[in-house]
């Protein structure tokens, strides 16, 4: 074994220093008095790459040695955010790097927000995968996150007067300090051509050959994470495409300089940019292109690793775990099957005994428009052999339902992998359900949900398939290193178990009935109010009162997610206070931030109606303190780190049944603030956690929503029947809050009143009703304050490490090496 290179102890700030000074000068190629801040952030964070490096090559080995069985979670999504602090703080190198950098006339502070955020996903399923890849790291799974390396990521919001305006996301500009290219490590990808039967016998009927008619290289490149204390540091690897061939030399030669070099371009298409879609939209070729270009690279990378180390693939499930996080990497199904079957040569029924055994596949969504189905005819041009394979497991399985006595065409219609309704259509929920051997949902509800909806006839035909797995979140970044003033307070409290094990911070139960450490929690909230007061300050020029209530609703704009409902009750309010001002009013500052996809007029509308409803409260004397808007721009990871630690009410109010889960909740319990929310996704299980004390619920429940659908719904009469909506509904239509263009929302509003698919008329007068409670509760700050730390000390169960260990356990089938 070749000994590793000795760093530095984590105490030792000297040699901290001189480790970033040589960087500085030898790997950034800067002296000292040229060097920009910029500089200074990469030469330190090639510090702590290299202590990254050395634990990384040690859990490596430690799998290997120990014959651990790997887990590789294919995510389309990987929102990682900033590495810095993640690292500095798991590696506990956090306060060596502050003094180094201090006594080098740098702040740490101030370097790690020049840090671009890596946001490579959409939203909670993109972050959930991170959350994972650092959990799986600190409970000791071998965990490998396989995905796209996008030279874009998702948009750059900006406002032109309350629009939204998308631009480009250029994270790499400056390079990735993170990351190590591995130009040796490169598959190839084929796309096109023809199945064909090779030759034979004809004893063989499923021998085929693919012929693609054109191939494009994926290159990989990776990231260590680490673990909690570097225990474990696991792999990101992400994949880039390039050209087979670089460039054209004939074409160039007869002068056709672009000609020579479109090979590159049209591969290089295919990492060049992340889906900025959260749910809908679909039908384009290059997501289909990119699906399998990554999932079949790290096929093809697992495979070579497992008989690195095995003598065959017959050991494969008992070895690695493939999780497909969503439908998005389904196509493993068909590409496992044909990389065993066509270029392995293994019979067709063992291939599905290792191909069932190894996948299993994580549901995200019940929304059916957002369920992905590709046209068979696309499958079939850009993967031919794949079409082929979907066809015979389909048959297959026709063919045993009926041999099961199933004849029912309608349930046959449920269960089939290609849908023969809607002009022939490969359903990849149906090919990713039958393909693994669990799949699971990922909050209590949602899983009960999938049984009863989407996947019916699926389950009652395989009952044990379905199983539940409530998403969770990384306490070291959602407590920790984005909360260090309420992190420091609960290990003074309780001591630091919490951070490697957060259902240990129930010790800070007791501490709710103590006035002074409530005092000091609120002093902190405090704090951070004030913190973030500076950054609405700093972005929007508006002074918020750090003294009012820190009303929140951070996430990707969505009907179903009902930002509108909340801006017009904002409205409503705005207008009730206006009538009385000198009422007891609570003060608050309504919160907003998220991106809406770019071609989702509606939610762009909404984005548009907060900014403008903002616009007209924020400057009415009137209203003054005692209510203010703000949109922040650009929402982000690191924007969410600085807005959640300072929130006081957390905004989860989606239309029940709708949200799977929902992520950003628990990270508002975890921080002390209480959630107002319908009973939907996780927040079913926040509720029993916290307490119904502890928590504001209203509203329609799932089977109300859908009750009150299939009776047809008639908002108008609701309308009429409230007062302060029809009042509120009738101003934003009449261009109160757009004199400049008074006609600008009728029809988002004349599509409210015509078809309220979302319910945000009938949640109305409750979420009102319960927002004035909110308001009363909120005077009593010491009670609040009392409940915040009961939030804060019940949101234990809400640790990402949880949920992979529960992973761990009922899919995987592997008993992580850390921890309980
Ligand atoms: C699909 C096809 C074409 C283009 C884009 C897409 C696409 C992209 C992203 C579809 C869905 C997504 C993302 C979905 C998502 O983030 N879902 C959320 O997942 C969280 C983690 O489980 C849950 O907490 C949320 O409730 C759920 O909305």
């Amino acid at each position: 074994m070749t000994p590793l290179p000795e760093l530095p102890a984590a105490s030792d700030a000297a040699r901290f220093k001189d480790a970033i000074l040589a960087k500085l000068t030898l790997t950034v190629g800067k002296d000292l008095a040229h060097a920009t801040k910029r500089d200074w952030l990469i030469a330190t964070a090639y510090v702590v790459r290299d202590h990254l490096a050395l634990h990384w090559m040690e859990s490596t080995r430690r799998i290997y040695d120990g014959e651990e069985k790997r887990v590789y979670y294919l995510s389309m999504e990987f929102l990682i955010g900033r590495l810095l602090t993640d690292a500095l703080s798991n590696l506990e190198l956090y306060e060596t790097c502050d003094a180094a950098l201090a006594e080098l006339g740098q702040s740490l502070d101030e370097l790690k927000e020049l840090e671009p955020d890596a946001a490579l996903g959409n939203g909670g399923l993109g972050r959930l995968a991170a959350c994972f890849l650092e959990s799986m790291g600190s409970v000791g799974v071998a965990g490998f996150g396989y995905g796209i390396r996008y030279d874009h990521g998702l948009f750059r919001q900006a406002f032109d007067d309350g629009v939204q305006i998308e631009m480009p996301d250029d994270w790499l500009t400056f390079g990735n300090p993170w990351e190590f290219e591995r130009a040796e490590v490169a598959y190839e990808i084929g796309y096109g051509g023809v199945a064909a039967s090779d030759g034979g016998d004809g004893s063989e009927p499923r021998r085929r050959v693919w012929r693609p008619a054109r191939r494009v290289l994926a290159v990989a490149y990776d990231t260590p994470i680490a673990g909690w204390r570097g225990e474990r540091v696991n792999t990101l690897r992400l994949w880039s495409a390039r050209a087979a061939d670089p460039m054209r030399l004939d074409t160039f030669n007869r002068g056709d300089y672009l000609g020579a070099l479109a090979d590159e371009a049209d591969a290089r298409s295919i990492s060049s940019v992340l889906y900025p879609d959260d749910s809908t939209e679909k039908g384009q070729e290059l997501r289909v292109r990119q699906e399998y270009f990554f999932v079949s690279a790290s096929l093809q990378d697992l495979i070579r690793r497992h008989l690195d180390q095995y003598p065959d693939l017959a050991n494969l499930p008992e070895k690695a775990a493939i999780q497909l996080n969503d439908t998005h990497p389904a196509l493993a199904v068909p590409e496992l099957m044909r990389l065993l079957v066509d270029e392995r040569e293994l019979a067709w029924e063992e291939a599905w005994r290792i191909t069932q055994g190894c996948i299993a596949y994580t549901n995200h969504t019940l929304m059916p428009e957002a369920l992905e189905s590709w046209p068979v005819a696309l499958i079939e041009r850009l993967l031919p052999r794949h079409m082929e394979i979907i066809s015979l497991l389909h048959a297959e399985q026709m063919q045993a339902l009926k041999a099961d006595g199933i004849k029912d065409a309608a349930v046959l219609d449920d269960l089939a992998l290609i849908d023969q309704a809607n002009g022939r259509r490969v359903r990849m929920g149906h090919v990713a359900f039958f393909g693994s051997h669990r799949v699971n949902g990922v909050s209590a509800l949602h899983s009960e949900l999938l049984k009863e909806t989407v996947f019916k006839a699926l389950h009652q035909r395989y009952p044990e398939r379905i199983v539940n797995e409530t998403n969770g979140i990384t306490p070291r970044r959602w407590l920790k290193q984005c909360n260090p003033r309420l992190a420091t307070l609960v290990t003074e409290a309780i001591g630091d178990r919490w951070i490697g094990d957060l259902e240990h911070i129930e010790a800070l139960a007791p501490f709710a009935e103590d006035s002074a450490f409530r005092e000091r929690f609120a002093a902190i909230k405090r704090a951070n109010k004030e913190a973030l007061a500076g950054v609405i300050e700093e972005i929007l020029g508006l002074r918020v009162d750090p003294a009012a209530m820190f009303d929140v609703q951070i996430k990707r704009i969505h009907e179903y997610k009902r930002q509108f409902l909340n801006i017009l009750e904002a409205a409503a309010l705005a207008a009730e206070i206006r009538a009385r001002p000198n009422a007891d009013w609570t003060p608050r500052v309504k919160i907003f931030g998220g991106k809406a996809a770019a071609s989702y007029h509606v939610a762009k509308a909404i984005i548009k109606l907060i900014n403008d409803v903002a616009r007209t409260i924020n400057s009415d004397p009137v209203i003054g303190d005692r209510l203010k808007i703000v949109f922040l721009p650009n929402y982000r990871v690191s924007l969410a780190e600085k807005i959640i630690p300072a929130a006081d009410l957390s905004e989860q109010i989606s239309t029940a049944g709708m949200e799977a889960s929902g992520t950003g909740n628990m990270k508002f319990a975890l921080n002390g603030a209480l959630t107002i929310g319908t009973l939907d996704g996780a927040n079913v299980e926040i509720k029993e956690r916290v307490g119904d004390d502890n928590i504001f619920i209203f509203g329609l429940e799932a089977d109300e929503v859908l009750q009150s659908r299939r009776k047809g719904y008639d908002a108008k009469a609701v309308i009429a029947r409230t007062p302060a909506l029809k009042q509120t509904l009738e101003e934003i239509r009449r261009g109160v809050f757009s004199p400049d263009d008074p006609g600008r929302f009728k029809p988002l509003i004349d599509g409210l009143i015509d078809h309220d698919y979302f319910m945000v008329t009938a949640d109305f007068a409750a979420y009102a009703e319960t927002q004035r409670v909110v308001d009363r509760d909120f005077h009593d700050a010491d009670d609040w304050t009392r409940r915040a730390v009961l939030n804060t000390a019940n949101a234990g169960w809400f640790s990402s490490d949880r949920t992979i260990r529960g992973y761990a356990r009922d899919i995987w089938g592997i008993e992580p090496v850390q921890g309980s």
